[in-house]
């Protein structure tokens, strides 16, 4: 909860104030943090580690090299879901894609060992990381290969363990992610099993780049002539301005992609969009309905999920379909660092 991170937090910031009065770290507040966001707790893989003032990180077991890693062991309880909610077992899955804000390691890729770990013998996987918008950027690549007869059942995965590249020890941030895996499989409508259908009407990717979300930890840190401080390997940014940066963006993207479609926003039941900030989001639905969106067209996860990275879209999306009847058409969005932003338009069948 926002008041169990903030306890951790002050009580760390007072200690690191009475070692030394100069640092003058200011403190956080759970007010605060639901005003400026809306959230109001989040899932963390390790709360135990986390909450620790000595520590401020989750205690991740370093495991061998034959156990399943963490990432394939959460992506995979998502995947076994997914599946069985398409009629699908892990054998009929031929294409993978691993999409997460970071990964775990740089190779074998985690969509191999995904495959494997799966059953899957058949055909290929790779990993993708486009921040937050991965979800939008794996489900075209998912689109594209099973449209091209590449693939027939193609399984977009997001183990999204934000709170390992997460800085604890940042007022001004810690209190935004949350920790989550979600999977979607994408296979030819005739062929598919699945009890609730929804057609994808197309999809739509943008980036343009920006410094304001960044994360400088990579494979060449180690080589690099000066050692850079701790928390300049881990997430950082310019909240204020990716807020005002990335509404225009988003809010050209899909409005652009539904009028190419043929669509009118007000055609749309639903926008399953990113949860990063409740008035971020709110704003975005605005821009492109022309007015306040209700709580059914712009659904809200993140007061209990926080920012999951590009979960979050799907997430919603998991969480808020059930009423939709056939033909009724829905907008999922993922947007984030980079910048980065992606739409997929979906139909009921
Ligand atoms: N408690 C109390 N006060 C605080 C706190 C706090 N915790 N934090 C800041 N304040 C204070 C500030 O000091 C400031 O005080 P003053 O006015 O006196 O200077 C005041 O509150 C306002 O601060 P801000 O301007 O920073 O506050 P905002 O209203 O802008 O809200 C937000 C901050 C919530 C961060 C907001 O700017 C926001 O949500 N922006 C959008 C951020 C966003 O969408 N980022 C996307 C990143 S996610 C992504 O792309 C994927 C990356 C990979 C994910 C993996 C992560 C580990």
């Amino acid at each position: 909860s926002n008041d169990e991170l903030v306890a951790c937090y002050n009580a760390w910031a007072t200690r690191e104030n009475a070692s030394n009065p100069a640092a003058e770290l200011p403190m956080s507040s759970t007010e605060f943090i639901f005003k400026a966001s809306g959230i109001k707790s989040r899932y963390n893989i390790d709360k135990v580690g986390t909450l620790d003032i000595d520590r401020m990180r989750p205690r991740v077991r370093t495991r061998s090299d034959d156990e399943p890693s963490l990432m394939v062991e959460i992506g995979g309880i998502a995947a076994r879901e997914a599946l069985a909610n398409a009629g699908r077992e892990g054998r009929d899955v031929d294409f993978v894609v691993l999409a997460a804000s970071n990964i775990q390691r740089a190779y074998p890729a985690m969509a191999v060992e995904l495959q494997a770990h799966l059953g899957s013998t058949q055909g290929f996987g790779y990993d993708m990381n486009v921040a937050c918008a991965s979800a939008a950027f794996g489900i075209q690549a998912a689109v594209d290969a099973v449209r091209l007869g590449n693939a027939r059942c193609a399984l977009v995965v997001n183990p999204e363990i934000t709170s390992g590249h997460h800085n604890w020890r940042n007022r001004d941030c810690h209190f935004i992610f949350g920790d989550a895996a979600t999977a979607v499989v994408v296979e030819p409508l005739e062929t598919s099993t699945a009890k609730a259908k929804f057609e994808v009407l197309g999809t739509r990717l943008k980036t343009q780049f920006s410094n304001n979300i960044r994360n400088n930890a990579g494979f060449l840190n180690i080589a690099e002539t000066t050692p850079r401080a701790w928390d300049d390997l881990l997430f950082q940014q310019e909240g204020r301005k990716v807020f005002k940066e990335v509404v225009p963006m988003v809010a050209e993207l899909l409005s652009g992609h539904l009028a190419d479609l043929g669509l009118k926003p007000e055609q749309v039941k639903r926008f399953w969009l990113h949860q990063a900030n409740l008035s971020m989001n709110q704003l975005i639905a605005k821009r492109i309905l022309g007015r306040e969106p209700s709580e059914l067209e712009a659904p809200v996860i993140l007061d209990e999920y926080a920012n999951t990275s590009s979960a979050g879209c799907v997430i919603a999306f998991h969480k808020h379909h059930a009423d939709f009847g056939a033909g009724d058409i829905g907008l999922l969005s993922g947007f984030g660092a980079g910048y980065s932003a992606g739409s997929v338009v979906v139909r009921r069948v």
